[in-house]
């Protein structure tokens, strides 16, 4: 008989693509990781009753709850889980915090950088768990880089390229839903997209200190319209609303330790679907790595043989790379789904140290700040400090 474990219980706020990919990471991980604590999927919230009941049927939500307010006051949660529109994390923040409960939040954590900096007093005040999911850290192949450039494969670190490139909404007549509206959002290509590309940097890489950003927004008016599921959405015949967001964002930045990083997101990008891609040259050699391929690496080594030197694939499933043993044998792929479930595992495995997962409110803080400073050299056409 499998021993009994100790129970997590999740309140989730949301449920649409994000909502999807925690449900199934909570249900996931106990199949692949033997964790002390258990996810239960307690309750799952939401405005729309008959939408979010639905939710909660496919995805296996013991109960639904239409005003998240009464969730933070019940003894039976334990985490609170955020995946609504971004100009909703703050107010759940402080609410979760402040009834003590842990905190699984999704990106950009806020809609500026005081307000993140209140969230994260908050959450630290409170002394509760805080993670922010930034989960293209958790793909295996993004894991074994940072182990490569920890123990000094590539070398000296000169160089990061990295990308961030969909093509979702190059339909003009593509509506005007809660991604593309900054009193919602908070900015477009650039706190959805960049956002990953900076947390895998800073991951990957260390701080940035300075950069010089350009953001541009195509198509200046949509469509009235809201988000249906995934990334498609639907337009509500309520005539054309302005754009105020960016459809691509480009960054130049300067990191502490010298190196120094090319980055652009955006939505207009034809044929990249999640065009999520990094390159870090350094003095040893170079890596590339491609969401749209996530198990692969492409590795440089200058110590190759001349005549044979080259970019070699490793494929990320061989008993040496992480989460090995926690899927399938070598060769065998995992996929976009896998990520939430490592990243869920991240914060179980924390929690029962007693201890604040990473990344958490300081990375989504810090991200905060490199996105301010795109956006304030953007404005004011200079190069802009972080912090
Ligand atoms: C939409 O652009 C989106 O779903 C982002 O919101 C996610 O963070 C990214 O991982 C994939 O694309």
């Amino acid at each position: 008989m499998a021993e009994r474990k100790q129970p997590l219980r999740v309140a989730m706020i949301g449920y649409k693509f994000m909502g999807k990919a925690h449900s199934h990471a909570y249900r996931d991980l106990p199949f692949y990781f033997d964790t002390e604590f258990e996810p239960v999927l307690q309750v799952l919230g939401g405005r729309h009753r008959e939408a979010v009941e639905d939710a909660a049927r496919k995805w296996g939500w013991r109960e639904v709850e239409t005003d998240w307010r009464r969730i933070m006051e019940r003894k039976d949660i334990d985490i609170i889980d955020i995946v609504s529109p971004n100009n909703t994390h703050s107010d759940i923040v402080m609410a979760a915090a402040q009834c003590g409960k842990h905190i699984i939040c999704e990106k950009p954590l806020a809609m500026d950088v005081p307000q993140a900096e209140r969230m994260l007093q908050a959450v630290q005040h409170a002394g509760v768990k805080h993670m922010i999911c930034f989960n293209y850290r958790f793909v295996p192949a993004v894991a074994f880089v940072k182990r490569l450039i920890e123990q000094g494969i590539l070398g000296q670190l000169y160089h990061l390229r990295a990308t961030f490139l969909q093509d979702w909404i190059m339909d003009p007549e593509f509506p005007l839903v809660w991604r593309l509206r900054r009193e919602v959002c908070g900015s477009g290509a650039l706190g959805d997209l960049m956002a990953h590309s900076i947390d895998l940097a800073r991951y990957l890489i260390g701080e940035i200190s300075e950069v010089s950003g350009m953001l541009e927004t195509f198509i200046k008016k949509r469509p009235s319209g809201e988000m249906a599921d995934g990334l498609r959405a639907q337009a509500d015949g309520a005539g054309l609303g302005e754009v105020d967001v960016d459809d691509a964002a480009i960054m130049m930045a300067r990191f502490d330790n010298g190196c120094l990083g090319v980055f652009e997101a955006s939505r207009f990008a034809k044929g990249n679907r999640c065009g999520n891609r990094l390159e870090i040259n350094g003095s040893k050699g170079s890596i590339r790595w491609d969401m749209e391929k996530m198990n692969e690496l492409q590795l440089y080594l200058e110590d190759d043989p001349l005549g044979i030197q080259g970019f070699r694939t490793i494929h990320c499933t061989e008993e040496i790379h992480p989460y090995s043993g926690r899927y399938w044998p070598a060769g065998h792929s995992i996929g976009y789904e896998h990520t939430f479930i490592n990243m869920v595992n991240a914060f179980v495995e924390a929690y029962s140290r007693n201890e604040c997962p990473t990344p958490n409110f300081l990375d989504g803080f810090r991200c905060q700040q490199v996105l301010s400073a795109v956006e304030t050299s953007s404005t004011e056409k200079r190069w802009a400090p972080v912090g």
